[in-house]
């Protein structure tokens, strides 16, 4: 209190508009100031977005989904994660996905339980990393999985529609799910939620081909009102992202406004192998961020890659040569390689970041050390939620 006086009186004496003192004694960083979708954000939430968009010109972070549960040929195995076995550090950024959760089932569509998931989301906020989760919700109108589009989906869970209250019930569960996740103190675990994911494709319910635009943003105005307004959820950054898209109309056609998105990003993944589909991957993802980080700046948002990856990873030099590439330079703050799946159904490995006998393992412990990207202990140093 005696600290805001002082700066309100310097203000006043000095003419030095309040903002700009505030920034600089690190008093009263508000939601306001930086035009939060969530005018009554936590203080721990409005000081993760100060300090992504401060960092962002630093340096990149590295997240990974998934990260403390499993990795390839392991599960489970307290304090373990495959990027910790290859760089002796974890991530900075930890992806956490809810498909499931609507089912009142105790384990996600992978298999993750959502208690053990809310014990790694406070283990990993207590060393100071940053906490994103997606959600690949059933299909509300014929309770298939989040990939059988099936067409007035989105009308149907829309106030009026016949799915809106088991849509809300839904919402309610997931408001279960983040008002548990709490600090030491007490206060919310901060959460970039990132709903409705990739959506100018066509392969979830919510996508492309399967509702208008105006639709789109209708369902996305309906949900963050209710998870703010009625259910009073004051910790969540909100995320905006497509899929890989060719220009700014096309990135922008479903955006749901200003007022409604905290970050914005979109997914990737490099499907073909060799010099010349790397250097095609560097080009799309150096185009993509360009229309992306212009947004940013002029709409005030948080830029991320919200997804990437090489399946299996078949270059060992790719992340140096290829991906490191494909992003340097570019004043993006996050990252998000997905799953460390390993074997699945049918003898399929599917993982995104090396194991420790992986053949870019050492490539990774390079990229590890460049001075551009974060990883734990980098961000532990800069208590991005103060
Ligand atoms: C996909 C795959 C699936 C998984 C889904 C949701 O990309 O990894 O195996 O079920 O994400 O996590």
């Amino acid at each position: 209190m005696k600290k805001y006086f002082v700066i309100l009186f310097a203000s006043t004496i000095l003419n030095v508009p309040l903002n700009v003192l505030n920034a600089q004694t690190g008093v009263g960083a508000s939601a306001q100031q930086y035009k939060l979708v969530d005018p009554q954000a936590t203080k721990e939430t409005v000081n993760l977005f100060k300090n992504l968009n401060r960092l962002r010109s630093k340096g990149i972070m590295f997240a990974h989904q998934d990260d403390l549960a499993y990795g390839v040929g392991w599960k489970y195995e307290p304090g373990r994660s495959d990027i910790k076995d290859v760089t002796g550090d974890y991530p900075a950024v930890y992806g956490w996905e809810l498909g499931h959760l609507e089912l009142d089932s105790a384990v996600n569509l992978d298999g993750v339980p959502f208690g053990s998931m809310q014990k790694f989301i406070r283990e990993a906020y207590d060393r100071g990393g940053v906490i994103t989760i997606s959600w690949h919700l059933r299909n509300p109108l014929t309770g298939k999985t989040a990939w059988n589009p099936a067409p007035g989906t989105v009308t149907s869970i829309l106030p009026g529609g016949e799915k809106n209250e088991l849509y809300k019930r839904w919402l309610d569960k997931l408001t279960g799910f983040l008002s548990a996740l709490k600090g030491s103190k007490g206060e919310y675990i901060p959460v970039i939620f990132r709903p409705f994911h990739e959506l100018n494709g066509s392969w979830f319910w919510w996508g492309k081909d399967h509702c208008s635009p105006a639709e789109l943003k209708s369902l996305w105005e309906f949900t963050v009102s209710y998870l703010r307004d009625k259910k009073s959820l004051h910790h969540l950054l909100y995320a905006f992202n497509t899929d890989k898209f060719s220009s700014q109309e096309e990135y922008l056609e479903r955006y749901p406004g200003d007022a409604w998105v905290d970050v914005i990003g979109f997914d990737v993944y490099q499907r073909g192998k060799g010099d010349s589909a790397n250097r095609q991957f560097i080009a799309q993802v150096q185009n993509m961020l360009g229309v992306l980080e212009l947004l940013a700046t002029t709409k005030q948002k948080i830029p991320a890659i919200t997804e990437f990856g090489f399946g299996q990873v078949p270059d060992s030099l790719w992340w140096t040569n290829t991906l490191w590439k494909a992003v340097s330079g570019h004043k993006i703050a996050y990252m998000l390689a997905w799953r460390n799946a390993g074997a699945k159904a049918g003898g399929f490995s599917e993982f995104y970041v090396p194991y420790k006998s992986h053949a870019s393992a050492a490539n990774f412990v390079e990229f590890y050390k460049l001075p551009g990207t974060f990883f734990q202990k980098d961000i532990s140093r800069e208590s991005i939620y103060k």
